[in-house]
């Protein structure tokens, strides 16, 4: 067979260029498959190294308004569920009591959750807490705050030698935080000892605002950020 007979038609000139492209390729796949294993292309999720720590984050919010007179009391309920990892949970009681004339007798308000219908209370740091606080606007009235996730402030930052399912085994929520927060808040309702008072006076405006903070987890290894 001399070198006529190779190249006689079409088809055998494309069989020799597949030959060819395929000698080319072969052994660079296998050059770089090794790179891969060794997590040095694609970065293995078992690999140890520095990340740029980020939490992508997403509100949950609910809010209602409530006039309540002195000693009345409302309960008020937030249903959570989501796929996301919940951050915190947050309760605020707004109130700015200007009802009565010249300084003094500002209304004031108190609450207490109730978590018994919430997954994971009483397990750990999902506890009921209680709050007061003032009318006298602004941010006034009181704030409860639980972390569902441990340590949770939202913050970015970098974690050294460690791997990235070390670094998600540590922040997520361990699907607790899900169910229903309830709370109850009492007015105080203060006016002037007078006949009048109660007039000048009975009651107050209270806004009452629950936020789940939702969050995605990023992680950029802090190596690529450098370059
Ligand atoms: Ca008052
Ligand atoms: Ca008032």
């Amino acid at each position: 067979m001399d070198i006529q007979d190779l190249f006689d038609t079409p088809r055998k000139i494309g069989m020799f260029s597949g030959s060819v492209a395929f000698l080319i390729l072969f052994p660079a796949y296998f050059a770089w498959m090794p790179l891969v294993d060794d997590g040095m292309v694609s970065g293995g999720s078992g690999a140890s190294g520095d990340w740029e720590v980020g939490f992508a984050e997403t509100p949950i919010v609910l809010q209602e308004t409530q006039i309540l007179g002195d000693g009345d009391t409302h309960d008020t309920f937030f249903d959570v569920a989501s796929e996301m990892n919940i951050g915190y949970i947050e309760l605020d009681i707004d109130c700015n009591d200007n009802d009565d004339p010249g300084p003094g007798f500002t209304d004031g308000a108190d609450g207490v959750s109730d978590l018994s219908g919430v997954e994971g209370h009483s397990s750990g740091h999902i506890e009921d807490q209680s709050g007061d606080g003032m009318c006298s606007g602004g941010d006034s009235g009181f704030t409860l705050r639980w972390d569902v996730t441990a340590n949770y402030s939202g913050a970015n930052f970098t974690a050294s030698g460690v791997s990235e399912s070390e670094i998600r085994a540590a922040w997520n929520d361990g699907g607790l935080g899900r169910g229903t927060w309830a709370a109850t808040i009492t007015a105080d309702i203060s006016s002037p000892p007078s006949p009048l008072g109660s007039i000048v006076d009975s009651d107050e405006e209270y806004e009452i605002t629950w936020t789940a903070m939702t969050y995605e987890l990023i992680l950029q290894p802090a190596a690529e950020l450098a370059a």
